[in-house]
């Protein structure tokens, strides 16, 4: 098999190229070519200086993740890396793309670093639950000082070429189109200059810039191994010599390598990007053209949707039925632009280009030139029904018709028009500019190039997209609805709405089942008529009790929105134990977890076997993007694989649940729903 890595010389200088699409990964064939490569121009003394760069996409984007887990190949990164160093000639790397994890390491182990300006370097280890484990936690605070490097190597996001020429990681910019022209001249100018190496530079400790990190992130690193391990390994570096430094960085990296965080972070890494894929569907499906799209409804969710689009530079059509919602809706819009202009996240003319792109109507018919079509009104049938009967007549053919519906049926719906296979449901979860799920719902008539247009459609407006199955509630809120249903029942026999969220924040999820009651709005489904109360949630609806918005719901609220336990919720609940003579007993942590955890993976085994998800590894995506399920434990397939099968079974057995039998099935093979 010939090597990816290739040389080619220009007088005295060996120019080393890395051509391993996708990414360049740093798999073990392309760090034995650069180990022979670099040996090479050390060995021949008519190489004066050599320069690494990588043809494709990017310079390396990190080591090769599919390897991790399988025996490790000679040369080791760190190994290599070291090498790189240690040579007596100036090695220079010439980077545009993303010079990721690994890469960004090989980087730092040349002596030099040019780079394209729209290049980046990070080390996003930590996303995987990981830290630099080829010496990046030493070489990044002796070049760049402990303040940048805590930021690179704990948070993980990627720095642009101009920022890292500033803090020292790169020396100098190349010409878009000329980098290894640049390159080159530039090893040239390095020859006569001392060969400086990262790992003999001395990082100066700086305890104010670790303990002011610390505060400032404590609530984003609540509950995750890798973020603490990547801030003790630059202190390290701070402490000893490279050497021990190293060692010490090889210690943590096995230990968060060997740990169940690791291997949820890289589930959800191949997840996520396995979602985008349609079983059954050639990926070279000719696609739909979309240069043009029409959302019918400017409330929270028609808003929220269409910044999706006129942010990723898609010219939107915003219908709605009076001027005065629509001019609201469309002030929101603006608002929330103006809003992260303000926190400097866009340019102030962004904000322009993105309302200059959006045209408000009052009539349904501007429409008609449309290449998509998203419905997001009331949840509705009828309305959906009679909204689908109009854009049947007035779209354009080809036009594709879908709805934002969370859990309406969506062949129902298709069956007024007379083109179901160009409906879909297109499920965006509140606040939808924010985030990042789309559920992408497929009717049984949805034609395959109409579903293979949204998903590919959905990674440009830069949303994670899953395909899901027609069903009530689809893959997530299907899911939710076993765990609501459980926890309000816990209410009855004796739990506290606030004992039951603390398990769940414990467990990770940013909010439990009331918080999040309270959040959407506990009014939310519920028939109005306050005389009729059969359910402490109607006892609540009734008192305007609809949450948040309402300053009290499940919990009392103050005007900072921080919420409290409510007397009076209390007693709402005590009159519904004694009217109905629920049995009461101590609810434990342990059987909240068996009774709303477990159902809602009893549930997705549910949704697996009747082909509503397309896999296991899609239903975790959904709940790491929708819910924010805590991506440390990997989805809820992969969390139970991490309990173990058998030991959901029980947990539901215990309490008389049906088991699903897939579920079942799985567990008494000793089988995992996940790889
Ligand atoms: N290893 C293996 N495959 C990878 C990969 C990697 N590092 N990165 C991407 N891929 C695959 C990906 O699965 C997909 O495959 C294809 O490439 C395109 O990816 C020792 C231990 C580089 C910003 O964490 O962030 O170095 O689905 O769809 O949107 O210290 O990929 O086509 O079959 O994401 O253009 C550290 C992870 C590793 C970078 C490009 N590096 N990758 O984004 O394409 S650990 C990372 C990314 C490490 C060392 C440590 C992104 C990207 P397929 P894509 P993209």
């Amino acid at each position: 098999m010939t090597s990816p890595i290739t040389t080619h010389r220009d007088g005295n200088v060996l120019v080393i190229v890395s051509n391993n699409p996708p990414v360049n990964a740093l798999g073990a064939a392309v760090r034995q070519g650069l180990e022979a490569a670099v040996k090479q121009g050390v060995e021949d003394d008519s190489i004066h200086a050599m320069v690494i760069r990588c043809d494709g996409r990017t310079f390396f984007a990190g080591a090769d993740i599919t390897e991790f887990g399988k025996p490790m190949q000679e040369p080791a990164l760190p190994t290599l890396v070291d090498m790189i160093e240690a040579a007596d000639k100036p090695v220079i790397a010439a980077i545009h793309g993303t010079a990721l994890g690994g890469g960004c390491e090989v980087a730092l182990g040349c002596h030099y670093r040019i780079a394209v300006s729209s290049a980046k370097l990070g080390f996003p280890e930590v996303k995987l639950g990981l830290l630099p484990g080829a010496g990046g936690t030493q070489r990044a605070p002796r070049l760049a000082g402990v303040a940048l490097a805590l930021e690179m190597c704990a948070k993980g996001d990627p720095i642009p070429a101009k920022k890292a020429l500033d803090a020292g990681l790169i020396d100098t910019l190349a010409g878009e189109d000329s980098l290894e022209a640049d390159a080159i001249k530039f090893a040239r100018d390095c020859l006569h200059k001392p060969l400086p190496r990262a790992s003999q530079k001395t990082a100066k400790p700086d305890p104010e810039a670790v303990e002011a990190f610390k505060k400032a992130n404590a609530r984003r690193f609540r509950g995750f191994d890798a973020p603490a391990a990547n801030i003790a390994c630059v202190v390290k570096a701070t402490e000893v010599p490279y050497e021990e430094g190293v060692q010490f960085e090889r210690a943590e990296f096995m230990k968060l390598m060997m740990g169940v965080q690791s291997a949820a972070q890289r589930h959800i890494f191949f997840a996520e990007r396995k979602a985008q894929k349609i079983d059954g569907i050639a990926d070279d499906i000719k696609l739909r053209d979309v240069k043009k799209v029409g959302v019918i409804g400017a409330g929270t969710m028609g808003g929220g949707i269409s910044m999706n689009f006129l942010s990723a530079g898609i010219p939107v059509t915003i219908v709605e039925m009076q001027q005065e919602a629509l001019d609201r809706g469309t002030g929101v819009i603006r608002k929330n632009y103006e809003a992260t202009a303000a926190k400097g996240r866009i340019k102030p003319e962004q904000v322009e280009s993105a309302m200059g792109l959006l045209t408000p109507t009052l009539k349904l018919d501007d429409l008609a030139d449309c290449d998509l079509i998203i419905e997001a009104v009331y949840e509705n049938m009828d309305v959906k029904k009679d909204i689908f009967t109009k854009l049947d007549a007035l779209a354009k053919p080809g036009a594709i018709l879908a709805s934002n519906t969370s859990y309406l049926d969506i062949n129902e719906i298709a069956s007024v028009t007379k083109r179901p296979e160009d409906v879909l449901g297109m499920h965006f979860f509140s606040p939808a500019n924010v985030m990042k799920l789309l559920e992408v719902v497929r009717g049984d008539k949805t034609a395959d190039d109409v579903l293979a247009t949204v998903m590919a459609l959905a990674k440009k407006i830069r949303k994670v997209a899953v395909v899901a199955g027609v069903c009530h509630g689809f893959i997530g809120n299907r899911m939710l609805m076993p765990r609501q249903v459980e926890a309000m029942k816990l209410l009855m026999e004796g739990a506290t709405p606030e004992q039951i969220d603390k398990v769940h924040v414990d467990f990770g999820m940013p909010m439990g089942p009331f918080q999040m009651s309270d959040l959407a709005g506990v009014d939310i489904g519920w028939h109005r008529d306050p005389t009729r109360i059969e359910s402490i949630r109607d006892a609540l609806a009734a008192e305007k009790r609809w949450g948040q918005k309402t300053k009290a719901g499940f919990y009392d609220y103050d005007d900072k929105r921080n919420p409290s336990p409510s007397p009076r919720v209390a007693e709402i609940i005590e009159d519904f134990r004694k009217k109905t003579g629920t049995p009461q007993h101590e609810v434990t942590t342990e059987e909240i977890v068996e009774r709303t955890l477990y159902p809602m993976v009893n549930e997705g085994a549910l949704i697996l076997a009747e082909g509503k998800a397309q896999r296991a590894s899609d239903i975790d995506v959904v709940w790491i993007y929708g819910y924010g399920w805590p991506v440390y434990r990997g989805g809820p397939m992969f969390w139970a694989d991490t309990e173990g099968l058998k030991k959901i079974v029980g947990g539901l057995e215990k309490h008389d649940f049906k088991v699903a039998p897939l579920l079942r099935e799985k567990a008494d093979k000793g089988e995992r729903f996940t790889s």
